[in-house]
């Protein structure tokens, strides 16, 4: 745990029923991935979510309404944070593995793709967020590469049961222009550094330092409502919109 809060966004991206196999104790409840993020403004460009296939989640009841699958640390937080039915305590409806996530549909919001798929990550760390992560390969490092060992590598989608028609489709969305790196600033500079796989984590540290920065303090959006304005500007417009629809909440750890 850092010394300083970490305030996130919880972008809410709808598992679609029907629910099959373990998620069919589910029937008829609202339920969410809960992808925690700081760049709210990026939401345009997702291709799919990330889950860690040995993580241990469970979906938890976040009112009458909502369920959200997170770590259960995350969601002894949010219980703390009036986002649990019962107020300081969790409420586990079911246990689930990183496996038992790979391949569910989703609808997340603002998302170009009408429905995206959760996918295996290696690096997911299980002490920060949520444990789910929103992929937006566009200007993530993380996200390109780990997407892209998933497109490249046959053998790496058949040992989680990932679908060719999860991954293959869903291309780079160019959403921010940075003067520097261009439309798809993460891929430019993964290529640049010869970034190997989503393991690569000196290289891929730096990037993330590259992309970061320039895109919040260099960055235009090229699409969506704010389409023109700076990054700087239309970050905090596009968070309040997703938390104003309900389609969002905060989260700090
Ligand atoms: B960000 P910080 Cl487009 N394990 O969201 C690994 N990574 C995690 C995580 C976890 N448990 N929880 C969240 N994250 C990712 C978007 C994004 C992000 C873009 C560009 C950069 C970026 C789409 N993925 O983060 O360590 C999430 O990915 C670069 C820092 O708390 C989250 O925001 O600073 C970010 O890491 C939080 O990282």
């Amino acid at each position: 745990e850092g010394v300083q809060p970490q305030d996130y966004v919880l972008i809410k991206m709808e598992v679609l029923p029907p629910f099959r196999t373990k998620l069919k104790a589910l029937e008829g409840r609202r339920v969410y991935l809960a992808a925690a993020t700081l760049r709210p403004e990026t939401m345009y460009g997702q291709t799919n979510a990330w889950v860690l296939p040995d993580g241990e989640y469970g979906a938890f009841e976040i009112n009458e309404a909502d369920v959200f699958i997170v770590t259960y640390r995350a969601a002894l937080n949010l219980a703390y944070q009036n986002l649990s039915r019962v107020p300081e305590k969790p409420t586990c409806l079911l246990e689930l593995s990183g496996h038992d996530l790979i391949g569910l549909p989703l609808r997340s919001p603002l998302a170009f793709n009408e429905v995206i798929y959760s996918l295996p990550m290696l690096t997911i760390l299980t002490d920060k967020g949520t444990g789910i992560v929103t992929s937006v390969p566009s200007d993530s490092p993380d996200d390109y590469m780990a997407l892209n060992d998933l497109k490249l590598k046959p053998a790496l989608r058949s040992k989680f049961g990932v679908k060719d028609e999860w991954v293959l489709p869903f291309e780079v969305i160019p959403i921010i222009n940075i003067p520097e790196f261009g439309d798809k600033s993460a891929e430019k500079v993964c290529v640049d550094l010869k970034i190997k796989s989503q393991n690569d984590k000196e290289k891929l540290a730096e990037a993330k330092k590259l992309t970061y920065l320039k895109g919040f303090t260099d960055g235009t959006m090229l699409v969506g409502d704010f389409k023109g304005v700076k990054v700087q500007e239309a970050k905090p417009l596009i968070r309040n919109k997703l938390l104003e629809s309900g389609d969002a909440v905060l989260y700090s750890e």
